[in-house]
């Protein structure tokens, strides 16, 4: 990794923007040979996206980050989000990308057993993936964000709404998102419950479908 700042944006970029394009082919390759074998995927859907310079530049400056250090000190350049069905699956995830041999696990951060102050729950992971360009291999940081389709659903609209009030929310707004978290908690909990019910009815939707019926 270089220490200098960065000149031109597009080149720097490049990397990022194919590593988030391999990894999602990976991925969906994933879910795909559940779905070809007829089980049950733990992937939903997944979101990939590189960061663009102007928000680099302003995670740099509220983190106070040296910009001759931001492939290493900004791990989220390259962002991939793994939507999930149930918390099981999640962990179902978490043990695949660990046994993966095309990357390695730098950091794991599960704010699923810890949830954050806001009220937030995802499990992240920043790993380093090698990227083949022409004249040389780079290993980039991506960070991984594994969450349930409820967790997500919390996580959009808070984000959107921290747009607006940059995290000093009125106190009646901020209850109602940390009353939000615990309902989207409980619906987690509630379809772990009946998770088994749900996936036999998943199986019998997709075999139908299959039989054209
Ligand atoms: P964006 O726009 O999503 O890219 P640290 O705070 O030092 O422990 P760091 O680097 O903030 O660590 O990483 P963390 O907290 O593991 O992950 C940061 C990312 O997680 C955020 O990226 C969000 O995507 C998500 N995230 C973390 N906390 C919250 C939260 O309270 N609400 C929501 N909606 N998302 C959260 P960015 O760069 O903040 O934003």
């Amino acid at each position: 990794m270089e220490n200098k700042e960065v000149e031109n944006w597009d080149s720097f970029l490049a990397p990022y923007e194919q590593a988030v394009e391999e990894l999602k082919v990976k991925l969906k390759g994933i879910r795909k040979q559940y779905r070809d074998e007829n089980a049950h995927a733990p992937i939903e859907f997944i979101t990939g996206r590189v960061k663009t310079k102007e928000s680099i530049l302003e995670k740099a400056e509220v983190r106070d980050i040296d910009l001759t250090r931001l492939e290493q000190d900004v791990q989220d350049i390259a962002g991939l989000r793994i939507m999930c069905q149930f918390v099981e699956d999640i962990h179902e995830v978490v043990r695949l990308l660990r046994a993966r041999k095309d990357f390695k696990i730098i950091i794991e951060r599960d704010y699923i057993t810890h949830k954050k102050e806001s009220g937030y729950r995802s499990y992240h992971m920043v790993i380093e993936y090698p990227v083949q360009r022409i004249y040389e291999e780079k290993k980039i940081l991506v960070e991984i964000q594994i969450r349930t389709l409820a967790m997500n659903f919390w996580a959009t609209i808070e984000h959107s709404l921290n747009y607006k009030y940059r995290g000093e929310y009125p106190e009646e707004l901020h209850d109602r998102l940390i009353r939000a978290a615990e309902a989207a908690f409980r619906l987690d909990e509630e379809m772990s419950e009946i998770r088994e019910e749900i996936k036999d009815a998943q199986r019998y939707f997709s075999d139908k479908k299959e039989d054209g019926r």
